[in-house]
């Protein structure tokens, strides 16, 4: 599509140039509720959104201060059609205490504000380039987990395909923070600067490495922006209750979605508040 602005002057008029910054160094950026063009209304709408998605997806009434003390099972997930879909466009548990649902999108408008949000497009194209698609549309609901069951390496990952160098322009995530995360709400977690290392984690995570990687401490309503050539994961959580979380992905059109958005429906991206950004994302 066409941008109306060159990036550099987008970066400047919506004030994301440290933000810009940031990511070029260490591959995350933390960019405040203020700054992000929601309230916390928003913030609130969507928290509400993705409890309801939660409970339609699994029969549970989660209650944000509560910790679910009985097995959670995913019932049929929305995006299992007669197609032979991929494990990332089923919603799932994972193994300690966090259900992860796929394409919340449609599950309401507010997913649909911000993936049309200015602040996570513009930076997502300062990473990118000036063409790219949307992958992922996720919700994430996490709670503590048994002592000791965490993984010594906290899941750290690339989401970029398991191929070296690892540090091309290929995705970038933007993960909403819908509840505040201090160390203890068992945060995204990361390693600064390795985007810049051409590595995926796997076999490559040192002790010393291990000992730098840093839960993302953040507000309720904060966009996390990062590359996801960075190594991120999930900091162990061990308070009651739940954090709340929608993740976003964009990729250039070169590698395969995630989650399939080219078949949304005409009204989903017309009714958007920005259409022309949602017919680029979603294949149009
Ligand atoms: O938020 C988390 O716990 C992990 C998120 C993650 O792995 C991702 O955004 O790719």
């Amino acid at each position: 599509m066409q941008w109306a602005h060159p990036i550099e002057q987008s970066l400047e008029q919506l004030d994301l140039v440290d933000h810009a910054d940031d990511l070029k160094r260490d591959g995350l950026t933390i960019v405040p509720l203020s700054r992000t063009g929601f309230t916390m209304a928003d913030v609130e709408v969507a928290r509400q959104a993705l409890l309801a998605a939660a409970y339609e997806r699994t029969g549970h009434q989660f209650r944000i201060d509560e910790t679910p003390c009985e097995e959670i099972q995913v019932k049929a997930s929305p995006t299992a059609r007669q197609r032979n879909a991929m494990t990332s466009e089923f919603d799932r548990l994972g193994a300690n205490g966090y259900l992860v649902m796929v394409y919340m999108l449609q599950a309401h408008p507010i997913f649909r504000d911000l993936v049309t949000n200015p602040v996570v497009n513009t930076l997502h194209r300062f990473m990118l380039g000036d063409d790219f698609r949307l992958t992922t549309s996720n919700g994430f609901v996490k709670w503590a987990h048994p002592e000791g069951s965490w993984g010594k390496y906290y899941g750290l990952h690339c989401d970029s395909p398991l191929v070296e160098p690892a540090n091309a322009r290929f995705a970038a995530n933007c993960n909403w923070f819908l509840t505040d995360c201090e160390a203890d709400d068992g945060p995204l977690c990361y390693l600064p600067g390795t985007h810049r290392t051409g590595k995926h984690p796997q076999g490559n995570v040192t002790p010393e490495l291990l000992a730098q990687v840093r839960p993302v401490e953040a507000e309720a309503g904060s966009l996390v922006i990062f590359d996801s050539t960075m190594w991120h994961g999930s900091w162990p959580r061990s308070k009651p209750g739940l954090r709340l979380t929608t993740h976003t992905q964009r990729r250039v059109p070169l590698l395969t979605p995630l989650s399939d958005f080219s078949g949304l429906g005409d009204e989903l991206i017309e009714g958007s508040k920005d259409p022309e950004v949602m017919r680029m994302l979603c294949w149009r």
